[in-house]
């Protein structure tokens, strides 16, 4: 099985699962350039990452690739026991994946979704923060009481903690936020992110 990323972004969340699966696994860090060129759009033809290969199944989208590894390893507990429970953590992984992954989006690519209009693209750039800092006030009221963002640990809290970089070097303050800065200090001490984080050159 081989996971395609760039350093920090979104596929982190599936290297922080593949190192909780715990088996044998290969990554490649792929040039941003690359994943325009022909090999690798016949792969992913959004021509971003991530890019899962199992065998002969060729697996993209974030949310399909976590659920995927999910479902083939059950004994990792990641994905839940009961529908409500398998629910909930496809709850969470939705608003990771379509909710704030897609605002930060429009964060990083304002001057694209802008046009090159400079002020157009503060305003977009300034919204989106404020969407963004919604969402995480909404994880944040969820995880109170909680260590996990479904009451146990699932496929949903890595992508969190990778949005919670994203949040962090784009200077997004998040004041009043303190579960979920609990949260980002219990994941970064956790050996699986630990492990994830040394691999893509980030610890
Ligand atoms: N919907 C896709 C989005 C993937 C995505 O946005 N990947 C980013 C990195 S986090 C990327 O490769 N961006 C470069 C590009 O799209 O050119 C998913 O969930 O996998």
């Amino acid at each position: 099985m081989k996971l395609y990323y760039f350093p920090g972004a979104c596929p982190l969340a599936t290297h922080i699962v593949l190192e909780w699966i715990g088996k044998p696994y290969e990554t490649e860090r792929l040039p941003p350039e690359q994943t325009k060129e022909p090999a690798y759009l016949a792969l992913n033809p959004t021509g971003a990452v991530p890019t899962l290969v199992d065998g002969d199944f060729v697996l993209t989208q974030s949310a399909a690739i976590l659920d995927y590894l999910g479902e083939l390893h059950p004994e990792a507990k990641l994905v839940g026991d009961t529908p409500r429970a398998r629910a909930e953590t496809r709850r969470w992984l939705s608003m990771c994946n379509s909710d704030i992954h897609r605002t930060f989006g429009l964060l990083f690519a304002a001057p694209y979704f802008s046009g090159g209009d400079e002020a157009a693209g503060k305003v977009l750039a300034a919204k989106a923060a404020e969407k963004i800092k919604s969402f995480f006030a909404i994880a944040n009221h969820q995880l109170k009481g909680r260590d996990w963002l479904t009451g146990q640990r699932s496929l949903a809290d890595p992508y969190l903690f990778v949005l919670l970089m994203w949040a962090d070097a784009k200077q997004i303050a998040l004041p009043g936020m303190g579960d979920l800065r609990r949260f980002q200090k219990r994941m970064q001490a956790d050996p699986g992110v630990q492990a994830a984080l040394k691999a893509q050159g980030l610890a």
